[in-house]
């Protein structure tokens, strides 16, 4: 899956310098099928930059949005990068249990310690405590919290 991610960063590499800044990264988005708005766009670039953390993604950083966006379906990508961006208070690149139970709070749902630690239960799929994106994207499929919920919140 390397060749593909490599294929999209060169392509989109336009100037060649081995690194995408922003307006090459949203190109790289589209093809990925994410029309990304300027928000999306900077903290997707937030997000997967992370070392050398330079304000631009190397392929190195790259490959980890692409595998991630290839584990989310196509349609979903953007409501799943924007409802993530939004969890992730902090920009720790994991949605931890405070934060959880903020947005429960706010949805006006039911946010005890057990609720929290059920729902992170559901969705934590590699037991580590917190939810990643792809984790996310699976709960979204799923809904514990309803695509309405999230799109409620972070209007
Ligand atoms: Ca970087
Ligand atoms: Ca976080
Ligand atoms: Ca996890």
């Amino acid at each position: 899956m390397g060749s593909m991610a490599e294929a999209v960063f060169k392509k989109h590499d336009v100037n060649n310098d081995g690194k995408m800044d922003a307006k090459e990264l949203q190109a790289a988005l589209k093809e990925l099928d994410v029309t990304a708005s300027s928000n999306l766009l900077k903290a997707t670039m937030v997000h997967y930059d992370k070392a050398p953390k330079n304000g631009v993604l190397e392929l190195n950083e790259f490959k980890n949005l692409v595998a991630d966006m290839k584990a989310i379906q196509n349609s979903k990508r953007e409501e799943v990068l924007d409802a993530f961006f939004k969890f992730d208070k902090d920009k720790s690149g994991f949605i931890e249990p405070n934060e959880l139970k903020e947005v429960l709070t706010y949805l006006g749902l039911a946010s005890g310690e057990e609720i929290v630690n059920t729902m992170i239960g559901v969705a934590d799929s590699n037991k580590d405590g917190k939810i990643s994106i792809t984790e996310l994207a699976n709960v979204m499929g799923h809904t514990v919290v309803g695509a309405e919920d999230i799109q409620q919140w972070t209007e």
